[in-house]
């Protein structure tokens, strides 16, 4: 039988570098602060594996096919985004009286405060439990491991590669191809400060056509105007948490990056995952309504804009213009609301009181 302190995590790579990028977070914080090993079963081995990098001495990663052979279960088991537990899976929790906990997406809507901690009665008498990660204290909180701050106080430009450049503006650009890249490209030239632009890989050749050239190597840099673009290769987490809190504005997509750009504490510009009926702006709206409510008048009318503009393809040299003018104010507020966050309790936390008290709960 695996041991009390060795829990399953199950994660299906939909799309993009989310689903992993969060279940790697995930099982590290567990593995790490709460001396849990993990064993995370996913369906592309080979993005995980780059993920995992040199490894974790208390993570297994394991390949989750159609056909795998699934000889026990752990007592704890978290499916992530709602992934589905193999059937033959299940019949081993049922035998073990497994904990079953879905971690579901991110969201600022105010619902997910009643949908938390949910639980839901199956057919076969197992229970899904509803986790719901979030910004205020009725949900599942956010990912936030307790080395961050010293990961970013000790962060420098050499440990990326990368030299400081005192005289510009740094930004980090990562978006989705829908996003109006020709645009702000076009206003980032324009800057009224010098600046350079790190594009990480998966968004090189969106700039590239944007730029009118056939390719742009890795580590390559392009002036433009007031603004160098620089290509750099796909960064470990850790270095990327390093150049959001290096840089002085992020522009952030999906689910992970945007919660790291938060740490950052530097002004952020997030891109919602483009969904059908509109519904990431809806989920754009409920953030900004979080993320601006301490701001003040003008600091929050420029940002929302910012994001509104950026989410809805209408980008315009005002945006960038106005977060250069304001940039003391909009830096401040990114700072506060960091620091407004980390008041609550963080998500591999609250999770772990959680699943101590469902498992109390059954003694
Ligand atoms: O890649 P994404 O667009 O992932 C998305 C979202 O999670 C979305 O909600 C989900 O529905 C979809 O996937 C399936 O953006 P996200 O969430 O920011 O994930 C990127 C991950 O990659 C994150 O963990 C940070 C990491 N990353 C690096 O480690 N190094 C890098 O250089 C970069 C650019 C990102």
């Amino acid at each position: 039988m695996l041991p009390a302190r060795q829990w399953d995590i199950f994660c299906k790579v939909v799309d993009n570098f989310g689903d992993i990028g969060v279940c790697w977070r995930l099982a590290c914080q567990l593995a790490d602060e709460h001396a849990i090993n993990i064993r995370l079963w996913v369906d592309d081995l080979a993005l995980a594996q780059r993920f995992a990098g040199a490894g974790h001495a208390a993570i297994q990663l394991e390949h989750w096919q159609a056909q795998t052979n699934f000889s026990e279960s752990a007592p704890v088991v978290i499916e992530t985004f709602g992934c589905g537990l193999p059937e033959a899976y299940q019949q081993q929790m049922l035998k073990r009286s497994s904990i079953w906990i879905n971690v579901d997406y991110l969201s600022a809507e105010q619902w997910v405060e009643g949908f938390h901690a949910q639980r839901s009665p199956q057919a076969n008498g197992l229970v899904r439990h509803f986790f719901y990660p979030g910004f205020t204290p009725l949900t599942g909180g956010l990912l936030r491991e307790a080395s961050l701050t010293t990961l970013q106080t000790r962060a420098r430009w050499e440990d990326l590669g990368l030299a400081p450049a005192a005289d510009k503006r740094s930004v980090s650009l990562f978006c989705y191809a829908h996003a109006p890249l020709a645009a702000l490209v076009d206003s980032l030239q324009q800057s009224a400060q010098p600046l350079r632009v790190f594009v990480p890989q998966p968004v090189a050749p969106l700039l590239a056509s944007v730029l009118g050239v056939s390719e742009l190597q890795m580590g390559q840099s392009i002036q433009r105007q007031q603004c160098e673009f620089m290509t750099i290769p796909f960064l470990s987490q850790a270095d990327y948490d390093r150049l959001l809190y290096l840089c002085d504005v992020n522009f952030v997509r999906g689910e992970d990056s945007w919660i790291r750009a938060l740490w950052a504490g530097k002004p952020m510009i997030w891109l919602p995952y483009q969904q059908s009926e509109e519904t990431h702006l809806r989920k754009l709206e409920a953030f900004m309504q979080h993320y601006l409510a301490l701001a003040d008048q003008a600091t929050a009318t420029i940002l929302r804009e910012a994001m509104q503009a950026w989410a809805q393809g209408d980008w315009q040299v005002r945006h960038w213009q106005a977060l250069i003018d304001y940039f003391p104010q909009v830096s401040q507020h990114a700072m506060a609301f960091k620091v407004q966050q980390s008041q609550q309790v963080d998500l591999v936390t609250n999770m772990v009181i959680f699943i101590e008290n469902l498992q109390k709960n059954r003694v």
